[in-house]
């Protein structure tokens, strides 16, 4: 009898076994994404990562794309996905404390909550899936300016929305370093603008930049909407202004170039379907409770390979995906296909 039970629960343990094995599936799981805004190619790359690996891990994937970039259309989203009794939410966050009571109505109700791209603040989340380290971001930005305008005269940055976490990050960053070694001194920030990641919006205030500051030398847009707003207007009329920042090679190409022709020189981005992928993988370790967003742990996002979370500068915790990269003339038509 004893013998019986015991091959019967080795039968069972093998049975189960492959199971345990693919314990990072997202078998039976419902996984939701909830970016900005909709009609942003950005966020339509990182949404389209996500979906494509929470499918193939055998899950259901929810993509929710706010129809504005604000924290109310948000907390609307997160609602609905608490009443839908998802199992986990991905949310590119458009303000760092407004999500914070629906976050954690969720979270209460076992719903794992990370954040990707632009996060929230560390009590309204279990972990967040950042694109590239903040401060290497402002670096590479505030040294791109430094060398576009030769080394000193005005500058404006041309961002998304004000209370954007991610945007407002950067700029933070791309401030302090700019006044922590004298090489800066010669430069003068007149104006941070805000296009709301809207192209319109994006348009108006480029312009509003050119006529306030004549003596303007170089715009930096660390968001793909602003920038390709901003290019084309800079490029259409001939401007002497150049312009550097986070674009999509895609719809940056046409601009970037070293002449007189083209407003870009050079930008820098990363990987938004890799974002977006990274962001599945931390969603179904934390469904599976895998991980729990504690600095220290480890999993496996499939071919992207294994990532650490540590802690972040707000006190909370963070998984990098890698270095921002630049896009140049040598590359630009390379990278234009790929996203
Ligand atoms: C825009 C969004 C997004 C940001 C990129 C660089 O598409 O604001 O949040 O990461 O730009």
């Amino acid at each position: 009898m004893n013998k019986k039970l015991v091959s019967a629960l080795l039968c069972a343990a093998m049975v189960v076994a492959p199971a345990t094995t693919a314990f990072a599936s997202a078998e039976g799981k419902v996984c939701a994404i909830v970016t900005k805004s909709a009609g942003n190619p950005f966020n339509e790359k990182e949404a389209e990562g996500f979906q494509e690996v929470i499918e193939a891990e055998g899950g259901e994937a929810i993509v929710k794309h706010p129809e504005s970039a604000t924290a109310d259309a948000q907390v609307s989203v997160i609602q609905s996905l608490i009443s839908q009794g998802v199992d986990s939410i991905c949310i590119a966050a458009n303000d760092v404390n407004a999500l914070q009571a629906s976050l954690e109505d969720a979270m209460a109700e076992g719903i794992k909550v990370c954040t990707v791209d632009s996060t929230v603040n560390p009590d309204s989340r279990m972990t967040h899936v950042n694109q590239a380290g903040v401060q290497e971001i402002g670096q590479a930005l505030m040294d791109a300016v430094l060398d576009i305008t030769g080394g000193e005269g005005q500058w404006a940055i041309l961002s998304a929305t004000s209370q954007a976490a991610n945007q407002n990050a950067w700029i933070e960053a791309m401030q302090s370093i700019m006044e922590s070694d004298e090489k800066y001194a010669g430069l003068e920030l007149v104006e941070v603008a805000y296009g709301d990641d809207e192209p319109q919006k994006s348009t108006d205030q480029t312009q509003a930049l050119l006529q306030k500051y004549p003596d303007l030398k170089v715009v930096c847009a660390p968001t793909t909407v602003g920038i390709a707003a901003a290019a084309k207007v800079l490029q259409d009329q001939g401007s002497s202004v150049k312009l550097t920042g986070l674009g999509l090679p895609s719809e940056m190409a046409e601009y970037i170039g070293d002449d007189d022709a083209h407003s870009c020189p050079y930008m820098f981005l990363w990987n938004p379907i890799d974002l977006g992928r990274l962001g599945a993988y931390a969603s179904i370790a934390l469904a599976n409770e895998e991980i729990t967003g504690a600095a220290g742990e480890k999993f496996t996002a499939g071919d992207l390979g294994e990532y650490e979370i540590v802690e972040a500068s707000d006190g909370g915790t963070e998984m990098i995906l890698g270095a921002p990269f630049k896009f140049d003339p040598s590359n630009i038509d390379e990278w234009k296909e790929v996203y």
